[in-house]
């Protein structure tokens, strides 16, 4: 099988990491912002996971000019409202860090009970061509809930706190192959995966 090139358009090496073996089954290897220290910065002010995915993946399209796929993902707490939400990346300010968010995050949800911590995942994927035009655009969730503490250390951002409820574990403690098979992220790009198969040319350039 020819291998073919996609850039996804990210910084998170993480989200890379854990999309790059479905890819490969069908002959796609993914290149990211890490292999193009050139790209430029998008400011994502959109106001949907939707908004900032298509804006992530057509700026960069128009720059690199060749289609690019681009992903906005975060944590949707029930008790919070939907909080953090698309802010995920800097709940806890500018120079936020997972475990300044996971600290934040614990703290507000103190006086939370159990059965009120429900949360779940969301992770939007679009695939754009160098006119800004959306090729393809899926989106994927994962059901859970806010444990009181910290466990494990796999995954990132909030996965340590995020228990997957039928598996008793958070992601942080599970498996980076069960992460795979069942996150918000695997079943955005899963999806992205069967457009491609059904014939979405990555060669169009319009
Ligand atoms: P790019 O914009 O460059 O893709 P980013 O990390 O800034 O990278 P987002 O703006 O989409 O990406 O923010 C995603 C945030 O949502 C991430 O920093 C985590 O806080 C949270 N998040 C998303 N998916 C997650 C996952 O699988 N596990 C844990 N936290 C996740």
């Amino acid at each position: 099988m020819t291998q073919k090139i996609l850039i996804f358009g990210t910084s998170n090496r993480k989200k890379v990491e854990e999309t790059s073996d479905l890819f490969a089954k069908i002959g796609i290897t993914l290149k990211s912002l890490a292999d193009f220290p050139q790209g430029i910065e998008v400011v994502e002010d959109g106001a949907s996971f939707a908004e900032n995915a298509a804006k992530k993946a057509s700026e960069q399209a128009a720059f690199f000019r060749t289609p690019v796929m681009a992903e906005d993902s975060g944590l949707v707490v029930d008790a919070l409202n939907g909080a953090p939400g698309i802010y995920s990346s800097r709940f806890s300010g500018e120079n936020a860090t997972d475990a300044s968010n996971n600290a934040l995050l614990l703290e507000k949800l103190s006086n939370v009970p159990l059965e009120q911590r429900t949360a779940h995942y969301v992770c939007h994927i679009a695939i754009a061509a160098p006119s800004g035009k959306i090729l393809a655009e899926t989106e994927g969730i994962c059901r859970g809930r806010i444990r009181f503490e910290p466990d494990g250390n796999a995954g990132f951002g909030y996965d340590p706190l995020f228990e997957v409820v039928e598996y008793h574990q958070t992601f942080g403690r599970l498996a980076p192959i069960m992460k795979q098979a069942i996150s918000h992220r695997s079943r955005a790009a899963r999806q992205i995966l069967q457009i491609l198969s059904g014939g979405l040319s990555l060669d169009k350039t319009a």
